[in-house]
C-alpha cells in the first residue's frame, strides 16, 4: 500500500501520544470551468460535505485511523479532457472517484478507472449506455434517461399537448435523452412534428426557433443543459411562441430561471431523474449545504454527497481501503443516504431510481408528480 503517512503528534499533560493517519484520496472530476462550472462545482461540494462529515466522526480502517482528502479535477465538460483528468486522478493514487458529470465525459473516463481498477460513482450521468458496458466499478446514484425520457414524452404528450417538437445539443446527454422523450412521446399518443439540433456552446436558436415556430408545435422538448435553456427561452419569448416547454435534469436547475429572467412563465417545466429536495430521506441536507457553502443547492449536490459516502461505506465495511477488497462490499451496498436507499443493482444503476417533474411557479421550480 502506498499510502502517505502524515504524523500527528498530540502533546498532552506531560505525556505524547502519537496517532498515524493514513490519507486516503477520493477523486472527484467535473467542469469547474465553462458555461456549467455552477453544475461542477456543486457536484464538487457534495462530495466535499460527505467527505468533511465523514472525516469528523474519526474513521478507522484496517486499524488504522484514516483521513478521507477530496483530489478534485476539471474536465471543462469535454470528453477528451474528461479522459486525460481521469488518468492523472489514476495517477494521484485515488481509491474511488466520484464524477464525471456529463455522460460524455464520463462514457470514455470510466474505461480508464476500469482499467486502472478503481470503482467510479457518477452523481449525474444519466445515459443508459454508462451502465450498459459491463464494467464492474462504475455505478450512479440517480435515475436514467430511459426512465426520465418515458417521463418526459408521456408527461408531454398526455399533459401539454399532443404535437411535440424536440431540440437537442447533440451531446451523449442531450441525444441519448432526446431519443428516449421521442419515444415516450409516441407511446404517449403524440406525434413528433420537428427534431432540431444545437450544441453545447450555443447561445443563438433564433433559426432553429423559427423553424419551430413554423410547425406550430404545442409543446417544445429541449434535451440539454442550463447554459443553453435559459437563452432559448428568452428567444422564444423574442419568436412569440406559445408553446410550453420542458427540459431535463440538466436545466432543472436555479441557474436556469437566473438565465432566463422574465421569459420565463408558467409554461415551463423540467424533471429531474430523482426527488424533490424537500421530499428526500435527509430533510436537512439543504440547510447544511447552505450553511457550509454559503450558496443555495443546484441539482446534484446530494447524489454527489451519496456517492462519495458509498464509496466511504464501502470501505469501512470491508475494512480496506483497496478497491479490490472494497468494491464486492460496494456492490452489495445499503444504506441509507441523504437522498434515500443507496444500493444499486447488477449493472450499476441506483435501484427504484425515480424521476419527478417541476412546473415554473412564483420564482422556482415546484414539484407537481414523481
Ligand atoms: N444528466 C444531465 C447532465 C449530465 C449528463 O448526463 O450529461
Amino acid at each position: 500500500m502506498k499510502a502517505k503517512l502524515l504524523v500527528l503528534a498530540l502533546l498532552g499533560l506531560g505525556t505524547s501520544v502519537v496517532y498515524a493517519q493514513e490519507i486516503v484520496k477520493i477523486g472527484h472530476a467535473g467542469p469547474l470551468t465553462g458555461n456549467i462550472a455552477h453544475l461542477g462545482k456543486d457536484n464538487e461540494n457534495g462530495a466535499r460535505m460527505a467527505i468533511e462529515e465523514e472525516n469528523a466522526k474519526g474513521v478507522k480502517i484496517g486499524g488504522k485511523a484514516v483521513k478521507f482528502e477530496l483530489i478534485g479535477e476539471d474536465d471543462q465538460a469535454d470528453p477528451k479532457t474528461g479522459t486525460t483528468v481521469a488518468q492523472r486522478l489514476v495517477d494521484a493514487g485515488v481509491k474511488g472517484v466520484v464524477g464525471h458529470l456529463n455522460s460524455g465525459t464520463t462514457i470514455p473516463a470510466s474505461r480508464i478507472y476500469d482499467q486502472a481498477g478503481i470503482p467510479m460513482i457518477s452523481p449525474s450521468a444519466t445515459n443508459p449506455k454508462l451502465t450498459l458496458q459491463g464494467y464492474q466499478g462504475v455505478f450512479r446514484t440517480i435515475a436514467n434517461d430511459v426512465q426520465q425520457g418515458s417521463v418526459i414524452g408521456k408527461f408531454s404528450a398526455t399533459q401539454l399537448g399532443k404535437r411535440v417538437a424536440i431540440i437537442d445539443d447533440r451531446t451523449a446527454y442531450g441525444q441519448g435523452l432526446a431519443d428516449e422523450v421521442e419515444k415516450g412521446v409516441k407511446a404517449g399518443g403524440g406525434s413528433v412534428i420537428a427534431r432540431e439540433y444545437t450544441n453545447n456552446q450555443a447561445t443563438d436558436f433564433m433559426a432553429i426557433l423559427t423553424k419551430i415556430k413554423a410547425t406550430n408545435p404545442d409543446v417544445i422538448v429541449y434535451s440539454g443543459m442550463d447554459a443553453q435553456g435559459g437563452p432559448m427561452l428568452k428567444q422564444i419569448k423574442e419568436l412569440g411562441i406559445g408553446a410550453k416547454w420542458i427540459t431535463g435534469d440538466g436545466g432543472c436547475t436555479p441557474e436556469l430561471i437566473k438565465l432566463a429572467g422574465d421569459a420565463i412563465s408558467s409554461r415551463a417545466y423540467c424533471t429531474q431523474a430523482g426527488l424533490p429536495l424537500e421530499q428526500m430521506a435527509d430533510k436537512t441536507f439543504k440547510d447544511r449545504y447552505q450553511k457550509r457553502f454559503g450558496t443555495e443547492v443546484q441539482i446534484y449536490a446530494p447524489y454527489s454527497y451519496d456517492a462519495a459516502m458509498a464509496i466511504m461505506t464501502a470501505m469501512q465495511k470491508a475494512d480496506s481501503v483497496e478497491p479490490a477488497k472494497y468494491l464486492p462490499v460496494l456492490k452489495k451496498i445499503d444504506f441509507k443516504g441523504v437522498t434515500g436507499t443507496v444500493a444499486f443493482d447488477e449493472k450499476g444503476d441506483i435501484k427504484n431510481g425515480s424521476v419527478t417533474v417541476y412546473e415554473y411557479r412564483n420564482g422556482n421550480w415546484m414539484p407537481i408528480k414523481h
